[in-house]
C-alpha cells in the first residue's frame, strides 16, 4: 500500500495533550516539547491515531471508556478528534509504573546515558523490570487498537520493546521506530546492564530511524559488538541489516519543523506588532536568544557563563545587548531538575548583579511555557539564536529560529553536539558548548558580522530547513518503512 494511503498509528510515551484536573472537571492541555511540535502537524495533515499515556494518574479505562472526575473522557477526546482530525487513545498507568518506567528507566538511565552523561545514571534493576511491564502494556493496547494494514510508528526511547512484545504476542504489524535522542557510541552503550536485550529488541522493528548518520553508525557499532551475526548491506542514509534469516532497515532521518507555519506566523501583522513591541521595550538593543526545555542536556548554565564572559571581555557591549533565556518547565518533580533551576536562577542573578545599571539589565529569564505566537515573536526579534546543548538528538529550536527570521539577517550560533549541526554546519556558527570563552568570542563576532554575510548564511539555512521540512521527514521515513526495495528510495539529505 502507498505510504499516503496507509493509516498511521503513532505511539509515544505521552499524548500530544495532557489531561489536567481543574475546578470544573478534566481539561485537555496542549503538550510541549520537540516530539509534539514535530508529530502534531503530521497527524493533523493525514489523520490516524495517536496512542500514549495521558500524563494523568490512572484513569483505569482507556479512551472510549471511563469517566474521569465527572467529565466523560470520550467527549473530551471526540471534541479533540473533530478539531484535530485524528483520534487519541490513552494507555492508563499507575503511579508505580510511571515511577519505574518513566522517571526511572527512561529519565534516570536512558536519557543521561544516551546523552553521554553516564555519571547521572542510576541503574536500578527495578526500573528495568517496570520498563518491560509498561512496554508490554502499551503493546497490548497497540495490538487491540490497530489492524494489520496500519503502519505502526513508535516514537522514542520510552518504547523500545514494542516490536519485540507485539511479535511475542503473535501480532503481525509493520513497525517503525524513531529515536529522537542521540544513540551513544558503543563504549557508552556497553555500560547499560541490559544492553544485549535492548539492542535485540530494537532489531525486531522493521525500520529503526535515527536523527543523524553518526547515530546510526553508533547503533550499528553496538550491534556488531553484541550480535556479531549482524551483517550490514548498503552505504546510503538507509541500510539493510541482515540477522540470519531475517532483516530490518536502519536509517538516518533528521527531524524537522513545519517551516511554512513558523515563517508565516512570524509574518502575521499581530506577531509583527509583538516583535516591534519587544524590540522597543528593549530599546532596540541587540538581542541574543536562548529557548529550551529546562534540562541539564541543554547547556543553559554554560550559556549564561558565556554571556558573563562576553560582557567581561568586551565591555563596549555593556548596555548594548540583551540575553533572553526562555526555559519551559520540564520534569519539575525530579530533584536534579529542581537543582538545575536553582542554579540557573543563581547564575542569572549573579550576572545581572555584576553588570546591571539603571535602564539596563543584561539577562532576561522567563521560566514558563509561552503561547506559540509569543515564542515566534521572540524568535523574529532576536539578532542571534544561541543554541548550545551539551548533546541533543536534533534540536528544533535551531530550525524554528531560522524559519522565523524572515528578515534573513540573524545569526545561528549552534553547538557542534546538536544533531542539527550535521545539516546546518556550513552556515551556522558552530561552537563547543563547554567552551565558555569560545562561545563568547563567537557571539562577539556574530554581533559584528556584516549584514551581507549574515544574509547569505541565513538564506542558505532557511532554504535547507524549508526543503527538508517535517512533511519530507515523515514521507522519507514512511517510504523507507514501506518500500519493498531501497533501490528507488530517494536519498535523504542528512
Ligand atoms: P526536546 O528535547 O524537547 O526534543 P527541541 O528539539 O529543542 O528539544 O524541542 C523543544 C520544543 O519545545 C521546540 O519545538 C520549542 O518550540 C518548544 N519550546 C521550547 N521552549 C518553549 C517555551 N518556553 N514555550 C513554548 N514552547 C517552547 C527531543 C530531542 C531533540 C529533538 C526533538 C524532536 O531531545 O533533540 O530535536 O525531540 O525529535
Amino acid at each position: 500500500m502507498e505510504p499516503a494511503l496507509q493509516r498511521l498509528v503513532v505511539v509515544s510515551n505521552r499524548l500530544p495533550v495532557a489531561l489536567k484536573r481543574e475546578e470544573d472537571g478534566w481539561k485537555l492541555k496542549q503538550g510541549s516539547g520537540g516530539l509534539v511540535t514535530a508529530m502534531a502537524p503530521v497527524l493533523r495533515n493525514r489523520g490516524g491515531m495517536w496512542i500514549g499515556w495521558s500524563g494523568a494518574a490512572e484513569p483505569e479505562e482507556g479512551a472510549g471508556g471511563g469517566t474521569v472526575g465527572g467529565t466523560d473522557m470520550e467527549t473530551l477526546f471526540a471534541d479533540f478528534t473533530e478539531e484535530a482530525g485524528y483520534e487519541l487513545c490513552t494507555v492508563p498507568l499507575t503511579e508505580e509504573e510511571v515511577d519505574g518506567y518513566y522517571y526511572g528507566f527512561s529519565n534516570e538511565i536512558v536519557w543521561p546515558l544516551f546523552h553521554d552523561l553516564q555519571s547521572r545514571c542510576r541503574f536500578h534493576p527495578r526500573y528495568w523490570r517496570t520498563y518491560l511491564d509498561v512496554n508490554f502494556k502499551f503493546a497490548e493496547v497497540v495490538a487491540r487498537r490497530s489492524s494489520p494494514e496500519d503502519y505502526i510508528w513508535i516514537q522514542d526511547y520510552h518504547l523500545m520493546h514494542q516490536a519485540f512484545f507485539l511479535k511475542s504476542m503473535g501480532v503481525r504489524r509493520n513497525t517503525g521506530f524513531f529515536l529522537h535522542i542521540p544513540f551513544p557510541p558503543p563504549d557508552i552503550f556497553m555500560k547499560l546492564p541490559w544492553r544485549a536485550k535492548l539492542i535485540q529488541a530494537l532489531t525486531e522493528f522493521d525500520l529503526v530511524g535515527f536523527q543523524t548518520v553518526q547515530d546510526r553508525r553508533n547503533f550499528v557499532g553496538s550491534l556488531h559488538r553484541l550480535m556479531p551475526e549482524a551483517r550490514v548491506e548498503g552505504r546510503g542514509a538507509v541500510v539493510t541489516v541482515h540477522m540470519g534469516n531475517r532483516s530490518f532497515r536502519a536509517g538516518a532521518f533528521p527531524i524537522s519543523i513545519d517551516y511554512t507555519q513558523f515563517s508565516e506566523m512570524a509574518a502575521r501583522p499581530e506577531v509583527v506588532q509583538k516583535t516591534v513591541d519587544l524590540k522597543e521595550a528593549l530599546r532596540h538593543r541587540k538581542i541574543i536568544l536562548g529557548v529550551d526545555r529546562l534540562d541539564y542536556t541543554k547547556g543553559i548554565p554554560e550559556r549564561i557563563r558565556s554571556i558573563q564572559t562576553l560582557l567581561r571581555r568586551y565591555p563596549d557591549l555593556q548596555g548594548t545587548v540583551n540575553f533572553i533565556q526562555i526555559a519551559v518547565p520540564s520534569r519539575e518533580e525530579v530533584g536534579e531538575y529542581k537543582e538545575l533551576r536553582t542554579e540557573i536562577e543563581r547564575l542569572v542573578g549573579r550576572v545581572n548583579g555584576e553588570f546591571s545599571f539603571p535602564g539596563w539589565v543584561p539577562v532576561h529569564y522567563h521560566y514558563r511555557s509561552l503561547p506559540h505566537d509569543d515564542l515566534v515573536a521572540y524568535y523574529a526579534a532576536a539578532d542571534v539564536g544561541l543554541v548550545t546543548p551539551l548533546r541533543d538528538g536534533m534540536n528544533l529550536v535551531a530550525k524554528e529560529y531560522c524559519a522565523c527570521n524572515n528578515k534573513g539577517d540573524g545569526v545561528l550560533v549552534l553547538s557542534e553536539f546538536a544533531g542539527a549541526a550535521a545539516q546546518l554546519q556550513r552556515h551556522a556558527y558552530l561552537v563547543n558548548p563547554y567552551d565558555v570563552e569560545g562561545i563568547a568570542k563567537a557571539l562577539h563576532r556574530a554581533l559584528h558580522w556584516p549584514l551581507e554575510e549574515r544574509k547569505a548564511h541565513m538564506s542558505r539555512l532557511r532554504e535547507q530547513i524549508r526543503r527538508n521540512n517535517i512533511f519530507r521527514w515523515v514521507d522519507s521515513f514512511l517510504r523507507a518503512g514501506i518500500a519493498k526495495s531501497l533501490e528507488d528510495f530517494p536519498e535523504v539529505e542528512t
